[in-house]
């Protein structure tokens, strides 16, 4: 990864972290956030250093040539070479960067000891080193107390550290049990230069290279890379630019800080944002209907719905709900809704919710508010009058034709006349009494129905409005919390997470 890539990542993470922290606000302990706002500090800090920049530090004993060869690299004669022993008390630099200053205000470089490469004329060829802070310390077994301090503060921040060692003393203790025992497991930041190879015979170079190697191999540090060169000759020296400009090229250990620092209290962060906890409260709702239903006495109401032709104020009307009727209910919806949460959510999820006092009320305004069509349905109406109707022509029609058969008056026909009209209506008569019961049957039938729903409809908007909105917001605001941490542990893991939580 480039190193403005890194930055810019790196920079969105602290953007996450930072936002994530906001949404949990003060339901996120105060250690947990102490811990994250930090990590954001110190991270915001190196970053404003630059992390593009990978710090060089040139190490090694007295007259070994870190100044010469500084120079060599360079390419430039800012560094003193000295015969003077030790010549370097104060460290140099040479950054070839525009943007090093801040970094090496930190690193402790006085700014007459530094120099920019990066706008010298031949910038054109040092574009491969770009990025590159380039240190040359003090004497690390100085017979200055000074010196050493330096060394000791400056070797933990620098990217790579290059040893450098000549024919002479490569084998000197305080090296080896001084330092480069101590770095056993960093190998990977370490070169070993050994310079002045121009003062051994070209037969004996490459045994005393090995020898090198083998001693580091003794100190645990077999996989460090032995580079042989001459400050003086030249020899060697392009190799260690060429091994330079690939390790700049690398992701920067700034950079690694910055972002294990990062990922630590974004993890933190997100073990107390549990991913068990739900982004909605919905599965919740049909639960808490059902039981408010049955707290109102639903079914009872229902038949006195049936059983009344009213406008329903009837049924919906006595019962007001207690406060205390309401808590249980209230605790169970809380309990769903809040499963995983922390405590410090959970109170913010109480304090979301309106009370029982609030939700006994709009409950039973909920019941009372329901209204029905009053009075008999038109097919009753209907069969009443049929029934009515019949009944009448067919007993008329019976009497008439009784009356006339003991008066012995009116023709036959007339008499069979009658008797058939009075039969047909009262037969009509009694079948329209029968669909009128059925009628009134069916009637009785909707209007519970009706009832029951217009109910159900009420109590779930009561639902909605005063458990599962306010709710979401919390389970909103959690999982929102959530993601952002997840993004600032690191890209790659939000888009897993992401993917998940959506599957
Ligand atoms: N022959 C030869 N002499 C060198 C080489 N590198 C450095 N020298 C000489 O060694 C002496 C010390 O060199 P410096 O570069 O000052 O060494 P240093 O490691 O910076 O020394 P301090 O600053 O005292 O820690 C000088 O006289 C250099 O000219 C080299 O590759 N070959
Ligand atoms: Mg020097």
């Amino acid at each position: 990864m480039g190193a403005r890539a890194d930055e810019t990542e790196l920079r969105g993470r602290v953007t996450d972290l930072r936002a994530a922290l906001e949404v949990a606000g003060e339901r996120v302990s105060a250690p947990v956030r102490t811990a994250a706002s930090d990590a954001l500090t110190t991270a915001e800090g190196r970053l404003d250093l630059g992390v593009e920049h990978t710090v060089v530090a040139l190490v090694g004993g007295t007259g070994s040539g870190k100044s010469s060869l500084f120079n060599a690299i360079s390419r430039m004669t800012f560094a003193d070479v000295g015969v003077r022993r030790p010549t370097t008390s104060l460290m140099t630099a040479c950054a070839w960067s525009e943007r090093a200053d801040a970094l090496l205000d930190w690193v402790g470089v006085d700014r007459e000891r530094r120099i920019n490469r990066f706008s010298s004329l031949d910038g054109d060829q040092e574009t491969q080193l770009k990025g590159l802070v380039l240190l040359d310390l003090p004497d690390h077994d100085s017979v200055a107390t000074v010196h050493r301090e330096t060394v000791d503060r400056v070797v933990p921040m620098a990217d790579l550290v290059v040893w450098v060692v000549d024919p002479q003393k490569y084998a000197d203790h305080a090296l080896h049990a001084g330092y480069l025992q101590g770095m056993a497991g960093v190998e990977g930041s370490m070169l070993v230069v050994l310079n002045q190879l121009d003062t051994v015979p070209e037969s004996q170079r490459d045994e005393i290279l090995a020898d090198v190697q083998n001693l580091l191999t003794v100190d645990g540090l077999g996989e460090v890379e032995v580079l042989g060169a001459s400050a003086v000759t030249g020899d060697g020296v392009p190799e260690i630019r060429a091994r330079l400009a690939t390790i700049v090229a690398q992701r920067s250990r700034a950079a690694l800080r910055v972002a294990t620092e990062l990922s630590r209290a974004a993890e933190q962060l997100t073990e107390v944002l549990p991913a068990e906890v739900a982004r909605r409260s919905a599965p919740g709702v049909a639960a808490t209907v059902d039981a408010l239903a049955d707290l109102v006495g639903l079914p009872e109401r229902t038949t006195t719905a049936a059983h009344t032709l009213d406008d329903g104020t009837r049924a919906g009307a006595d019962g007001a709900l207690t406060a205390a009727s309401v808590t249980p209910l209230r605790e169970a919806w809380l309990t769903v809704a809040g499963a995983h949460l922390g405590p410090a959510w959970r109170d913010s999820l109480v304090a979301a919710t309106p009370g029982d006092d609030d939700v006994a009320a709009r409950v039973t305004a909920a019941v009372r508010a329901v209204r029905l069509p009053a009075g008999p349905s038109r097919a009753v109406r209907a069969w009443r009058a049929t029934a009515g109707v019949g009944l009448v022509v067919g007993l008329a029609g019976l009497v008439a034709w009784l009356v006339l058969q003991l008066m012995d008056a009116a023709t036959d026909d007339v008499r069979l006349l009658l008797l058939g009209v009075g039969a047909l209506g009262a037969v009509l008569g009694l079948a329209a009494l029968l669909a009128w019961r059925g009628a009134r049957r069916a009637q009785a039938r909707a209007r519970s129905e009706a009832f029951a729903s217009s109910v159900r409809d009420g109590l779930g908007r009561v639902v909605h409005e005063l458990f599962e909105e306010p709710a979401d917001v919390v389970l909103g605001e959690h999982a929102e919390a959530r993601t952002l941490a997840l993004a600032a542990v690191s890209r790659e893991r939000a888009r897993h997470a992401r993917v998940a939580e959506t599957a």
